[in-house]
């Protein structure tokens, strides 16, 4: 249960002297950098209905209460270990896994954690005005819910750098809080992490994929031979559920209102003049952040990925339901795109580990794209979203450079170029969105007009619950 130590945690803080007082340290940096660029406006007069972390029991890890956020108590939580685990994958297989970071991979892993632990409040940062442009109470909790758990898992992977990394670890963790999302200077490390989410579309898509890139990186990290690694990236997967879950339903409720309202507007596809979301423009932001999040896998052949595989650092999603823990002689087979045309070449499955973790996330996004349909199938409507094809829009990997449509096919840059705003969302989208979302919606169980209801409040209270308090 949460401890009575200014940092909750489950690793016996108080046992390690030095480590404690390191990040005890770090943690008043951290508040002020919460405070300078977290939740813009709700920092100091608002409580908000958040859950906290207060172990890693199944059945009751999380601890409901009203908090302003910067009270939050994040803490430092690693799911509970597994008895005499062994190394699952790479040349290391079977072995003892470890406890501490052999010294040959000391700087592999900590450029895996570091590169994961700069997501996090990259996303708190990307998202710290959207606050004002909330469609009800309800979401502006499960905004600030995902915000505080993306500062946990920041303290997660702080925790690793200040345990395991010395000196160097340190320094990361005050870079962590140095670099800024969107930054010219010092940008975030990955692309995907300094782009504008300034209105709820971008928010929910970003959810839905952006996060879901956190679910398989965090899913190939927990299979990692650096036990305290694996345990702490499992535990963070329980909490990165619920952010998929408001990514998934944001869309859900966007798409039932914008199917009331096409109905109303007599099937036609002229939603806008009601001032709700027409479908071209949600399947615009989808093809936006689902090729965005593509990026964040990596390039497709990749010794990086090949060598981390090798030592046991990373692993592939459900690294158990494979055979071959070795992969040592065992092809992929990639489409390249050379003189203008598709060929199909033999690539080692190791140096095509990105692409394998790849493909589990797109059937994972592309189940979440069937269940999304649904609604439109349900209410009559015949458009369909759809996942576009993954050489659209490609800034890293063997794609980078060319120009494809959304179904894949080739296209000259100044045809790319020409038509992007038919895939991609233009100025005139981006201010529509705003447009309607100009006015925070505070009144409890009252919804912006573009978004339904969702079908049951948190932890079983009703839907027009206070979720977000102003204090007097
Ligand atoms: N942007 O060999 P490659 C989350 C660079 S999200 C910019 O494939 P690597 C969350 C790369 O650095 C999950 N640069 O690279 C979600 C390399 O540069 P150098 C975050 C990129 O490193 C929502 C070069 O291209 N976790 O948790 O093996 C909210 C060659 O590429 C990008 C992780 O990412 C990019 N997208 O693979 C909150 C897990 N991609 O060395 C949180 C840890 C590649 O040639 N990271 N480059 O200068 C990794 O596993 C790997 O770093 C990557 C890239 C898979 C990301």
């Amino acid at each position: 249960m949460i401890s009575a130590e200014k940092i909750p945690n489950n690793v016996d803080l108080s046992g390690n002297k030095r480590l404690q007082r390191a990040l005890e340290h770090w943690q008043p940096k951290y508040i002020q950098w919460w405070r300078d660029m977290g939740p813009q406006g709700f920092q100091d007069y608002h409580k908000v209905y958040v859950r906290t972390a207060v172990s890693v029991d199944p059945e009751g890890w999380a601890h409901f209460e009203y908090v302003k956020l910067p009270e939050y108590r994040w803490g430092i939580f690693l799911a509970d270990p597994v008895h005499d685990r062994r190394i699952g994958f790479g040349d290391f297989f079977g072995q003892p896994v470890w406890q501490e970071v052999p010294g040959e991979f000391r700087n592999q892993l900590r450029r895996l954690i570091v590169t994961q632990g700069d997501t996090e409040p990259a996303s708190v940062e990307q998202q710290r005005w959207l606050g004002h442009r909330c469609p009800s109470l309800y979401d502006l909790r499960n905004l600030f819910q995902v915000n505080v758990e993306e500062g946990r898992h920041l303290w997660a992977m702080v925790y690793l750098l200040h345990s395991y990394f010395g000196r160097d670890g340190r320094d990361e963790a005050e870079e962590l809080l140095d670099r800024q999302s969107g930054n010219r200077d010092k940008p975030r490390i990955l692309q995907a992490f300094n782009e504008p989410i300034d209105n709820w579309l971008d928010f929910f898509m970003f959810t839905m994929f952006t996060d879901r890139d956190g679910k398989s990186q965090l899913m190939s990290l927990s299979e990692s031979s650096l036990d305290p690694l694996s345990r702490t990236t499992r535990f963070m997967l329980t909490e990165e559920a619920h952010h998929m879950f408001v990514g998934e339903t944001g869309i859900a409720r966007i798409l039932e209102r914008t199917c009331q309202l096409m109905r109303q507007a007599g099937f036609s596809e002229d939603v806008r003049r009601l001032g709700g979301i027409d479908m071209p423009t949600i399947q615009k932001h989808l093809n936006q952040w689902f090729s965005l999040s593509l990026d964040l896998h990596g390039g497709e052949v990749s010794s990086n990925a090949a060598s981390y595989f090798a030592n046991g650092l990373k692993g592939r999603a459900k690294e158990d339901t494979f055979d071959d823990h070795l992969v040592r002689d065992s092809y992929y087979s990639m489409e390249f795109f050379e003189n203008g045309g598709p060929v199909r070449k033999d690539v080692l499955m190791r140096n095509a580990m990105n692409e394998v973790l790849r493909d589990w996330y797109v059937g994972d996004c592309a189940a979440g794209v069937v269940r999304w349909n649904r609604i439109l199938e349900q209410h009559g409507i015949s458009d369909r979203l759809r996942l576009p094809d993954r050489k659209f829009n490609r800034q890293i990997g063997m794609y980078a450079g060319f120009h494809f449509d959304p179904n894949g096919v080739p296209l000259s840059a100044e045809e790319f170029e020409r038509r992007r705003h038919e895939w991609l969302p233009a100025e005139a989208d981006r201010e529509y969105l705003l447009s309607i979302m100009a006015a925070p919606i505070y009144e409890p169980g009252k919804f912006a007009n573009y978004i339904a209801p969702p079908r049951r409040g948190i932890n079983q209270q009703p839907i027009d619950f206070e979720y977000v308090r102003t204090e007097q």
